[in-house]
């Protein structure tokens, strides 16, 4: 086994994979920001180095002083965590070439991927069934409107190298077509450089469920069920739940085994996580992600499974331990992203935590970085824990999320929990009738 792991990476994330690399008998090193000096991370590994100044692009997202810290560590492999580098496939080469594995897929299939277009295109050769739209790139105004004549309006511009909603455009009609398609190629432009549209079939109200899937990189492949993440504001999930109130698990069974499948055909190595939008009881792929996912708790709780232990066994290449008939979900676990956050406006707060008391017993996990006098530093996202519930059902899930809730004390910055609490009494949500855009509205109505 690797005798040593560098944690590319900060916060809650960071803790999570150090976890797991000390039931594993495997030294860790933490690379820290100037403005993490005393975060926990860096005093839970076994060694750290400082990276950089506070600001990420100088140190969480510099691939030479991570690369140095690596070397002179002597680390046999990273971990990117999430965000930041991890799907970042020069990070992936640059680690390859210099004799260090990246914890994650082959850089092939993370460039791949990381171009929404290509990464349908090889969908589809695998038969996941796909949104409805454009063969590859839309090219000009005179295509666009050919194509929205045939799938129908309205239709959905997005960009190649987009993600996270940036550049997509609903138009309702041709009238609307010729400027909105201009916008969007100068926003990607502008976002991306690169200016590559591609026009989806717009789905009005569906569910974003997204299905857990691991490959040992030689054919093998299994899938761990779904996770419903249509609780998001402005691309931002806000919680996640598994499994989906809103499908059957006979439908997820099908399309999971159309995922595994599919990763198995193309040797993927490692985790991923293929999204769809989910509408009228058909799923529809739209991208897929390279990386562990933030929400990875909420299927680990009902699987039993620790993700990240099966990431290095197989970054090892001890190949995997999972095999399908083994996985049997078991309950309903619901995650919800604490932030330092202030509403309406969600606008990020910063700050001293005064006070933070945990909760606990019996199907509670907290995964935070976050101590009493621990300063929220201003120069990263706001996510400052995650409270993740398991029970037997939904119901009870609830319930017992509702009482963590109240157990928990965060005291001098402001946080999304007060959030929670309110959406727990929504009649909507407790039925599970809910879709992408449920949130949004909602959030709207509480205004007046
Ligand atoms: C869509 C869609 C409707 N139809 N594609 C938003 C971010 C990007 N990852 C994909 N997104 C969407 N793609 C088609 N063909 C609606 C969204 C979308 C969305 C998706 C998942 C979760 C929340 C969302 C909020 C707004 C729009």
């Amino acid at each position: 086994m690797f005798k040593k792991i560098l944690i590319a990476n900060r916060g809650e994330i960071a803790l999570r994979v150090i976890r797991t690399c000390k039931e594993m008998g495997i030294k860790t090193v933490a690379v820290y920001s100037q403005a993490d000096v005393d975060a926990m991370h860096v005093r839970m590994a076994d060694e750290s180095v400082c990276i950089g100044p506070a600001d990420s692009t100088k140190s969480y997202l510099s691939i030479p002083s991570i690369i140095s810290a690596c070397e002179i560590t002597g680390s046999e492999a990273v971990h990117p965590g999430y965000g930041f580098l991890s799907e970042n496939a020069n990070f992936a080469e640059i680690l390859r070439d210099h004799g260090i594995k990246f914890i994650g897929p082959s850089v092939n299939h993370i460039s791949t991927m990381g171009d929404k277009i290509n990464a349908k295109v090889q969908m589809e050769t695998f038969n996941v069934p796909c949104v409805p739209g454009s063969d590859g790139e839309v090219k000009n105004v005179n295509e666009a409107l050919m194509i929205a004549k045939k799938i129908g309006y309205p239709v959905l511009l997005k960009a190649a190298s987009g993600g996270g909603g940036i550049g997509m455009k609903i138009v309702p009609s041709d009238v609307q077509l010729e400027t909105l398609f201009l916008q969007a190629k100068s926003e990607a432009k502008k976002s991306f450089d690169d200016d590559t549209i591609y026009m989806e079939k717009y789905l009005e109200k569906p569910r974003h469920i997204e299905i857990q899937v691991f490959g040992d990189g030689n054919g093998k492949a299994v899938h761990l069920g779904e996770r419903d993440c249509s609780l998001q504001r402005r691309h931002q999930k806000v919680l996640e739940e598994t499994p989906s109130p809103g499908v059957d698990p006979e439908e997820i069974r099908k399309i999971g085994s159309v995922c595994s499948n599919a990763i198995g055909k193309m040797k993927y190595e490692g985790a991923g996580t293929i999204e769809f939008l989910y509408e009228n009881k058909e799923f529809f792929f739209i991208e897929m992600n390279t990386r562990l996912q933030v929400e990875h708790p909420i299927t680990e709780a009902i699987y039993g499974v620790d993700l990240v232990r099966e990431q290095i066994n197989i970054a090892f290449g001890m190949g995997m331990s999972l095999s399908q008939n083994n996985l049997n979900p078991k309950g309903h676990a619901i995650e919800c992203r604490i932030n330092a956050e202030r509403l309406p406006a969600f606008s990020p707060s910063p700050g001293n935590i005064k006070e933070f008391h945990s909760p606990g017993g019996i199907g509670i996990r907290m995964d935070s970085a976050i101590y009493n006098g621990f300063m929220v530093p201003p120069h990263y996202d706001s996510l400052i824990g995650k409270l993740i519930v398991h029970a037997d059902s939904r119901s009870m899930a609830l319930s017992r999320l509702s009482r963590a809730l109240d157990e928990l004390i965060i005291d001098g910055v402001d946080t999304t929990v007060d959030l929670f609490k309110r959406i727990l009494e929504e009649e909507d949500f407790i039925c599970g009738d809910y879709n992408i855009h449920w949130l949004e509205n909602w959030l709207a109505d509480q205004v007046q």
